[in-house]
């Protein structure tokens, strides 16, 4: 009788559901890494060197445990380089007789999930991942029968379930469930900024580091400086350091942009989260235990707990929803092939210059750079959702696709038709410019609103709302655009459409094989 549980690589918890009540005397836990999940896209490198090096440390600390842990590294002279085929050979080298697994987070892992038992001849048995707060019937309880799916209105009984900043008479802590309102300010350059926790290397992370050069040299981003917390006890001390230091300013914060500042007062910890090395509920814990002794004020802790049990469990329920339809959505037609320059950074537009850059230094950018800059931009440019997504799910270490497609499609492209956002994530340079200190070192002129000089986002986004008249003058939330598209004379408004047509006729593709194999 052995138990084989194959654990994936955003399944790093002790708490994982199939480690539970199960006899370690009898069960062989699998741990895989394999070239198809390494390269379905090219991901960044610090990405996969993340990954490998957390799954080395955490098949080291199940082992600690008395866990009998089975590990094929991507050197392993048998390796067949995807799940399945690991799964069955590890079930014939272990004569096991059963598979536990939970179900994996996307949809494509999945579809193999529902082979394993068959081709390894054993029953299989795949579990719920209760690591979410919202498990995907009770989200699908939530959504159906409703018009509209707004986030708002989850996130209030995610608080109610939760009991997270909530007052013993039901009433919200603060007397607000929202403070957005309180969370735009641009900070003056003076500040100090704190820096998320970062660790030394180990000789575990070395080795990762020279095979991830060897075997994925030519992905996207910078492999080295790295580092970034791969065990669960580094994930804790950057969660504890980032609420006594980051926490208290993450509100006013939250929406600026700063060169030289790639954190802010962001925590990070989107990869911890996504692999498993921190769960959730505790993180949210953590923060609301910060207000509750007075160390962080309400607007940064009702703001990032918002994050975490409002948006990051509301765009795992999404995903399922629409999946794998979603995957191809493209309401708006945009067909514009990704430029050149989302790889290599090369653009004289400074705030994708300066978010490019630091995406690949960092696998990381944080919400408004990737939303109101990098989003923004594809948006009004009318690229192609399916290539903007790719882009977004090779560059950043926290992106796995149930989360990235439903921000990248959904929330940002808009190409879902309005499912997830009541209206386009659109913003003319003046956003920018109000948020960060890009413009002011950018070549074009962000006050002057046509012409080569000007700051190509101005004509872009009055091209954009122009182009899409038809379908969004009805909505309420873009009346005062059209408004003040309709009081500019014929004359101004040709002038925007040229200037931005002249615009996009220097934009270069991105040559083939970047994202994923040409
Ligand atoms: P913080 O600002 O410190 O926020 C705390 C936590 O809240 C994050 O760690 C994250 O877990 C959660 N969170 C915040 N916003 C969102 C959101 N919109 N959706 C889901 N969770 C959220 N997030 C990913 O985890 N993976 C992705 O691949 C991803 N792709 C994105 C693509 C686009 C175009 C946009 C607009 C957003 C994307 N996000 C993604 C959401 C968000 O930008 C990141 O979660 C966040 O920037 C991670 O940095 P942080 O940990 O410092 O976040
Ligand atoms: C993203 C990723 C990478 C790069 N490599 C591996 C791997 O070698 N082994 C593994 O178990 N998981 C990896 N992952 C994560 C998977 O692609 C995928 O996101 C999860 O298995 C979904 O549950």
């Amino acid at each position: 009788m052995t138990l084989l549980i194959p654990v994936l690589g955003d399944q790093l918890s002790p708490s994982l559901a199939s480690l539970q009540n199960v006899d370690r005397k009898t069960s062989v836990v699998l741990l895989m890494e394999v070239w198809d999940e390494a390269t379905y896209v090219r991901h960044h490198k610090k990405k996969i060197a993340f990954i490998f090096s957390a799954m080395r440390h955490f098949a080291d600390d199940l082992r600690a445990k008395g866990w009998t842990v089975d590990y094929v590294t991507l050197d392993a002279p048998e390796n067949t380089h995807g799940f399945t085929g690991e799964v069955v050979r590890a079930a014939k080298r272990h004569r096991a007789t059963r598979i536990r697994t939970v179900t994996g987070s996307e949809y494509r892992v999945c579809q193999l999930q529902q082979e394993w038992g068959k081709k390894a001849g054993i029953p299989c048995d795949i579990l719920e991942d209760d690591r979410f707060i919202c498990s995907r019937d009770e989200f699908e309880h939530w959504a159906k029968d409703r018009r509209t799916l707004r986030m708002e209105y989850f996130y209030r009984e995610m608080r109610l379930k939760t009991g997270l900043l909530m007052n013993a008479d039901g009433t919200p802590a603060g007397g607000q469930w929202n403070f957005d309102h309180d969370n735009r300010e641009k900070p003056a350059g003076r500040l100090n900024y704190p820096s998320p926790e970062r660790f030394n290397l180990d000789d575990t992370t070395t080795d990762v580091l020279k095979l991830v050069q060897h075997r994925f040299g030519d992905h996207f981003g910078e492999l080295q400086p790295f580092a970034l917390p791969v065990t669960r006890h580094q994930a804790l001390k950057a969660l504890e350091a980032f609420v006594s230091t980051s926490l208290p300013d993450f509100g006013r914060y939250q929406d600026a942009m700063m060169t030289g500042q790639d954190y802010l007062y962001h925590s990070s910890l989107s990869l911890c989260l996504n692999t498993g090395l921190l769960t959730p509920l505790e993180v949210c814990t953590a923060a609301a235990e910060a207000y509750k002794q007075g160390d962080a004020p309400i607007n940064s802790v009702e703001g990032f707990i918002r994050q975490i049990i409002g948006w990051r469990e509301y765009m795992r329920g999404m995903y399922w929803r629409d999946i794998p339809r979603f995957a191809s959505r493209n309401e708006l037609a945009a067909r514009r092939p990704l430029p050149g320059f989302f790889w290599t950074g090369q653009t004289d537009m400074n705030g994708l210059a300066q978010s490019i850059d630091q995406t690949k230094r960092e696998a990381y950018a944080h919400h408004i750079q990737r939303l109101m800059v990098l989003g923004n931009f594809a948006l009004l440019a009318g690229l192609n959702p399916q290539e903007v997504s790719d882009w977004f799910l090779v560059v950043y270490f926290d992106a796995f696709e149930w989360v990235e497609l439903p921000n990248v499609i959904g929330m940002s492209q808009f190409a879902d038709g309005g499912k997830i956002a009541s209206k386009p994530y659109v913003g003319s340079g003046a956003y920018i410019n109000r948020m960060s200190d890009y413009c002011g070192k950018c070549r074009f002129n962000v006050g002057r609103k046509t012409g080569s000089e000007a700051c190509p986002f101005n004509a872009l986004y009055w091209d954009f709302l122009a182009r899409h008249e038809t379908g969004f003058s009805h909505n309420m939330r873009m009346k005062n655009m059209y408004a003040t598209w309709h009081r500019f004379s014929r004359e101004r408004q040709q002038e925007y459409r040229s200037s931005a047509s002249a615009f996009l006729e220097t934009l270069t593709p991105a040559a083939p094989g970047w994202a994923r194999k040409a």
